[in-house]
């Protein structure tokens, strides 16, 4: 886990984190965005639920919605840009990879069962990274992300999933978590009684692989990338 003082950081602790992510596709930063107004965001998801909910998933008791640019959000943008640029390999330097492509919200309320194991690509050059916020404390009871670390380099068709290899994403409040979008993972159940776990996430990356729902509000298409440093 990366803690979010860690934001200015050096040239070889950089390459630390990237190589870290490329091995296992998955990253964590903690509290990594603690600067971000969390209930304004809630707010925006709230209204997005009435405006647009697109309920991809379970039908029941997991909500997403399309995300618009708030301020607060606009923010949260910057501030999962910012961690991408870090982490991120070579494959971003094509500027056909560093767009926005989505930016929407997941909510699981107590009851929610969870996501089948998938891939959101199974590409196998696929590049696109996604970023969730967790809005509040996220424990495995309310329906944590789980991962199988180094699943997005070995993609097969059929696959047994491990007890021993899941990875569950438990977090304190407004933490952030980059996934690359070959890795198998799973929004998890959420087994509590009265806690819901919203995340909002942004990806960037590939705007032409064949799975990824690519949920992105149109006033926000192609105004938002990713500049990498120098790798
Ligand atoms: O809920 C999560 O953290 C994961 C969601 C997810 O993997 C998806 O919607 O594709
Ligand atoms: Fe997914």
């Amino acid at each position: 886990m990366l803690s979010h003082s860690k934001r200015k950081i050096t040239k070889a602790e950089r390459k630390k984190l990237r190589d870290s992510f490329e091995r296992d596709g998955v990253l964590c930063i903690e509290e990594g965005m603690s600067e971000i107004n969390e209930e304004e965001l809630m707010e925006e998801i709230l209204e997005g639920m009435n405006r647009n909910r697109v309920d991809t998933w379970e039908k029941k008791l997991r909500m997403q919605t399309l995300m618009q640019e708030t301020p607060e959000a606009l923010k949260a943008i910057t501030r999962i840009k910012e961690y991408a640029e870090l982490i991120v390999g070579a494959d971003y330097n094509n500027p056909e990879n560093q767009k926005l492509r989505e930016f929407a919200s997941l909510t699981s309320f107590p009851g929610c069962k969870a996501q089948c194991w998938h891939r959101d690509s199974t590409e196998i050059n696929a590049v696109l990274i996604t970023g969730f916020m967790n809005l509040y404390k996220t424990k495995k009871e309310s329906g944590a992300l789980q991962v199988v670390k180094g699943s997005h380099k070995n993609i097969k068709w059929l696959e047994e999933i491990k007890v021993e290899n899941i990875n569950t994403i438990e977090v304190p409040a407004k933490s952030l978590t980059f996934i690359d979008s070959r890795i198998i993972h799973r929004g998890g159940s959420n087994t509590s009684t009265c806690e819901i776990r919203p995340v909002i996430y942004a990806s960037f990356g590939q705007g032409d692989l064949k799975e990824p729902g690519y949920f992105l509000d149109t006033n926000m298409s192609g105004k938002h990338r990713i500049q990498p440093a120098e790798n």
